[in-house]
């Protein structure tokens, strides 16, 4: 595998020269100066690519080239907008970037509702409560129909109709005694109970850690300097008003049908990332977090270009997904891999295990992606730990949340144990010489 690293650009604090020392072979970044909606000029990409490949390492991977809203909803500027990311592709083929992430989450990227959340052994970690995010849902962002939703919402329970999903439940989550069934929680006593006890400053945290925080700096929809995000947020979510599950489905396969033909011509790779938490949240359709949709959005455009990131940690914070099983089938459609294992409680909340840990097995992972090459000159498929500890004085030097440095290199060291134990066991045959 291909060891790549998520780098904010130029700003970054974390340098090139840094992740030379580490053993960092290709960097995953994006334009991030760039507005969303405006293309990706050849000079600016060109301009990165060079920045990047005068420190000795190569752009492997962009992560991300968002897809605008109105993309996703289905608004009424959305072919304009898909052909915008046509330019913004070829411009990154003719510049040699060939693999491109992206998310079809509507609104909000990633959520967490505590950045540092304490360990034992005193390093922290990302965590997500659903009682505190249901919070922020009813009482901060005062969502209609927030309140009957999270009534109904059970953390553990698999998606309605999937099989798959329902048994592995039962073969994945540990439930010790006398702990809180998922399916038995009570979100809005805890909620009300924790309304009781809410102060000021927590709310404010709340809402910089779900739209400030973990937002701003992934390029998308909410920045660092938004003064009104939470009525951002409203006029967002009024976009999607009728907008369920299959019509978001036919939205992507809009999407994915339109840009194919561009990504065949120019030998562009798309991967999804999958929705994180994998569960349907603010009154929003969810389609990429069982095996069920994943299985869904290939076979509905059935093009080798059309792929996934396989995000490990992402698809562990559903107790209804069996990561391995899932790593095993969509293998040959996965075109980026993102390593990180997620632990979930007993009552469905979850926080990020070690790398070595947690429900997602990431050694079993690199045996089953280890072997693959993403292209005739015998370039591994690209990974990057995602998120990792922060630990050892990381706190103190401004990163991006979830994106440590010792943290991160911790885990991108244990990973690349991992690999080389597994190459010394069974080592790779020799790439093919001679290149395309
Ligand atoms: C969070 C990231 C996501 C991811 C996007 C891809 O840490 O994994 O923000 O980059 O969803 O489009």
């Amino acid at each position: 595998m291909e060891k790549t690293w998520r780098w904010f650009g130029k700003k970054d604090k974390i340098t090139l020269a840094m992740l030379r020392q580490i053993g960092i072979e290709g960097i995953v970044t994006a334009l991030h100066d760039v507005p969303l909606g405006e293309v990706w000029t050849r000079e600016a990409i060109r301009d990165l690519r060079e920045y990047i490949e005068a420190a000795g390492l190569r752009w492997s991977v962009v992560e991300s080239l968002p897809v605008t809203e109105t993309i996703k909803y289905g608004g009424p500027d959305r072919d304009q907008q898909i052909e915008v990311y046509k330019e913004s592709l070829r411009n990154l083929a003719a510049e040699g970037i060939y693999t491109v992430c992206y998310n079809f989450m509507p609104v909000l990227d990633w959520a967490r509702t505590d950045l540092l959340h304490p360990n034992p052994d005193g390093s922290s970690n990302l965590y997500f409560s659903y009682a505190e995010f249901a919070y922020f849902d009813i009482y901060i962002l005062k969502r209609k129909g927030a309140r009957e939703e999270w009534k109904n919402m059970a953390p553990l329970s698999s998606p309605e109709g999937d099989t798959d999903a329902q048994s592995s439940i039962s073969k994945t989550t540990e439930a010790p005694s006398g702990a809180v069934g998922g399916a038995a929680r009570n979100i809005l006593a805890e909620v009300d109970a924790l309304a009781k006890e809410m102060t000021p400053e927590r709310e404010h945290e709340l809402v910089e850690n779900i739209v400030i925080k973990t937002q701003g700096f992934v390029s998308g929809n909410f920045r660092e300097d938004d003064e009104a995000p939470l009525e951002l947020f409203h006029q967002l979510l009024a976009k999607y008003e009728g907008i369920d599950k299959d019509q978001l489905r036919a939205n992507m396969k809009y999407f994915l049908e339109a840009i194919m033909p561009t990504c065949e011509e120019c030998g562009i790779n798309m991967c999804v990332h999958p929705d994180d938490p994998p569960i349907p949240i603010l009154g929003l359709p969810r389609i990429v977090r069982t095996a069920e949709d994943i299985r869904w959005f290939l076979n509905a455009v059935p093009n080798p270009h059309n792929g996934l990131t396989f995000c490990a940690g992402s698809l562990s914070a559903g107790a209804y997904n069996d990561v391995v099983a899932m790593a095993r089938e969509f293998a040959p459609r996965t075109h980026f891999v993102h390593l990180r294992s997620c632990h979930i409680f007993p009552n469905g909340d979850f926080t990020e295990a070690s790398h070595l840990g947690g429900r997602a097995d990431l050694i079993e992972l690199c045996k089953i992606f280890g072997p693959l090459l993403t292209s005739p000159k015998g370039e591994g498929l690209p990974f990057r730990v995602d998120h990792g500890r922060t630990m050892l004085g990381d706190e103190t030097r401004g990163y991006n949340a979830g994106y440590s440095f010792l943290g991160r290199m911790f885990a991108m060291a244990q990973m690349q144990g991992v690999l080389a134990t597994l190459e010394h066991e069974a080592p790779l045959p020799a790439p093919p010489q001679g290149g395309e």
